[in-house]
């Protein structure tokens, strides 16, 4: 399952082994949103890759922003609100103790790579939904993350599918900052891209808003298999 791929930069490495503090710099490569973006976008790598996660059995590193910031038991937050009959600000130990669903199932980046078998676990998004109940005039979920940067969507529809979670574990274990943690959203029958980390809100919207790549062309409607991830490929 060893992937040789983009060599990491050594600050983006030492970027990630550095998470964990109030903040983290990823290095010259991705500092700069706007910059990364547009850089990001003009080359053949879309979504912006930044190197091959340490340790992290193909995976590869993303991210919009180029700080993160820390959160922990204490104080992490998911807000649930919106078009909903009672907003919600879990913990993680609400989280936690909620029905937990294990999925294994692979993850696929629009850019090619893939991960066969990643075990996620966590809540499924339609519980959380349930206790917050939609009201009539939704059609849509918006996610919001912490980095302040990245956003992505789902209708209603796909959000309570029993293969969508709010994942507290990756690979068995806690998912780790690099990953999104501690918490992420994971998307299984998508592109990996809707799955976003570092989750913060989960707001029930009227309509559908298009996610963070979604504005340079990505398809809103991410299946694997049936879309190629972009929407203005017409061939
Ligand atoms: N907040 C946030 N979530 C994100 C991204 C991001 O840049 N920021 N990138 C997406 C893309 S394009 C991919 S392929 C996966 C990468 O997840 P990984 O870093 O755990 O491999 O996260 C997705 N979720
Ligand atoms: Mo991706």
């Amino acid at each position: 399952m060893e992937e040789q791929g983009a060599p990491v930069g050594r600050r983006v490495v030492l970027g990630v082994l550095g998470l964990g503090a109030a903040g983290v710099a990823f290095g010259s490569k991705l500092q700069g949103g706007i910059d990364s973006v547009l850089s990001s976008i003009s080359s053949k790598d879309p979504t912006g890759v930044t190197g091959l996660l340490p340790g992290g059995g193909g995976f590869r590193f993303y991210s919009v922003a180029s700080s993160i910031p820390h959160r922990d038991e204490e104080s992490y937050r998911l807000t649930v609100s919106g078009l909903v009959d009672k907003t919600a600000d879990y913990r993680l130990s609400d989280l936690r103790a909620m029905p937990q669903t294990r999925l294994v199932r692979d993850v696929q980046c629009v850019t090619g790579w893939r991960v066969d078998n990643t075990p996620f676990e966590g809540v499924k998004l339609s519980h959380l939904l349930d206790l917050a109940g939609v009201q009539d005039d939704a059609t849509a979920v918006r996610f919001t993350c912490f980095d302040g940067a990245y956003t992505e969507s789902l209708t209603l529809k796909q959000a309570r599918r029993a293969d969508v979670i709010v994942a507290l574990k990756m690979q068995d274990k806690a998912v780790t900052t690099a990953h999104g943690g501690p918490v992420r959203l994971y998307v299984a029958p998508m592109y990996f891209y809707k799955s976003a980390k570092w989750l913060s809100g989960i707001e029930v919207t009227k309509d559908v808003e298009p996610g963070y790549w979604e504005h340079y062309g990505y398809d809103v409607d991410a299946w694997v298999g049936r879309s190629n991830g972009r929407s203005d490929d017409a061939t």
